[in-house]
């Protein structure tokens, strides 16, 4: 993504974590960590899907403000092997990647103020545990998670990280899974997003598409708005199999000679559920300074 380089803290570790200091958190920051889970709480029943549910369920993250990374780790642990850890803010690819390859999550350990309620830029503890945090409770998900950390120490490598940072976009952070009974989000940026979670299922704005995963890769995406496309996933079982199964390496080559795909394209083969009349982007725009 960004390509400014992030300075190592005082105080931060090697790998870039610090402690959490769950202690010094303010009763304003607890209470803010609860305004936001009530709300996304109310609205992700029959929205999200169900395999996050059970991880807020089987994690006890309901109990009143901030969790501590140490409880959650040692539910996760039990399940899955995972762990959270905190870091400041970004930190660097490798350092990224690093982490997930050895199944640890790394959050934020500060947590938005009221006037960042609905928008921030970098990933706050509610964004990271809340979002991220319930679908690592869940096998198969928690393997793809670190198939992508080990996936980013090849394409650090092979200099392809910013078509492998796409699939991570359009899975992890804003993916869609198709249920029983329709459309359900589960990327942790809509998840955590109230805003978005309506928009993503919802508005007739945005294009829906079937997953496809080369076709996902030579997507563009936007980091300051709602998205304009969504990409949909049969199972997250498809999602791991076809991940395992893909060596990257040659897909990286064929991605190399052909060009990026624009944002809000839709091509003859895509599977289409909504085509998207992309008048949020458009209103926006009518309504943004003139330069
Ligand atoms: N750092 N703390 C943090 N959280 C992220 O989600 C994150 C990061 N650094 C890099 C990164 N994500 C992505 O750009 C990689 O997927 C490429
Ligand atoms: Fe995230």
């Amino acid at each position: 993504m960004a390509a400014k380089k992030l300075d190592r803290p005082a105080g931060a570790a090697e790998d870039w974590t610090i402690p959490q200091g769950w202690e010094d958190y303010s009763p304003a920051e607890h209470a803010m960590w609860d305004r936001l889970f009530d709300r996304q709480a109310r609205l992700l029943p029959g929205r999200v899907a169900p395999e996050f549910l059970d991880g807020l369920d089987v994690l006890r993250m309901e109990r009143p403000g901030i969790p501590h990374f140490d409880e959650l780790s040692e539910r996760l642990m039990q399940r899955t092997g995972w762990q959270v850890v905190a870091v400041p803010g970004l930190i660097p690819d490798e350092v990224f990647f690093d982490h997930l390859a050895n199944r640890r999550f790394v959050s934020g350990n500060f947590i938005r103020t009221p006037e960042q309620l609905d928008y921030l830029q970098e990933p706050d503890v509610f964004h990271d545990v809340f979002g991220h945090v319930p679908l690592l409770a869940h096998p198969v998900f928690a393997d793809y998670m670190q198939a992508y950390g080990r996936g980013g120490q090849r394409a650090t490598a092979l200099g392809a990280i910013e078509k492998l940072s796409r699939l991570y976009w359009y899975t992890v952070e804003f993916g869609l899974i198709r249920g029983g009974d329709g459309l359900r989000v589960y990327g942790a940026g809509i998840v955590s997003s109230h805003g978005e979670t309506n928009f993503a299922l919802d508005d007739p704005s945005p294009n829906r598409l079937g997953f496809d995963l080369r076709r996902v890769m030579r997507t563009k995406y936007r980091i300051d708005d709602y998205q304009q496309n969504y990409f949909v996933i049969d199972s997250f079982d498809d999602l791991l199999r076809e991940t395992l199964e893909t060596d990257f390496g040659p897909v990286y080559d064929e991605l190399a000679r052909q060009d990026d795909i624009e944002i809000d394209t839709i091509l003859p083969q895509d599977r289409v559920y909504t085509r998207g009349t992309q008048d949020h982007v458009r209103s926006r725009a009518a309504s943004a300074p003139q330069r």
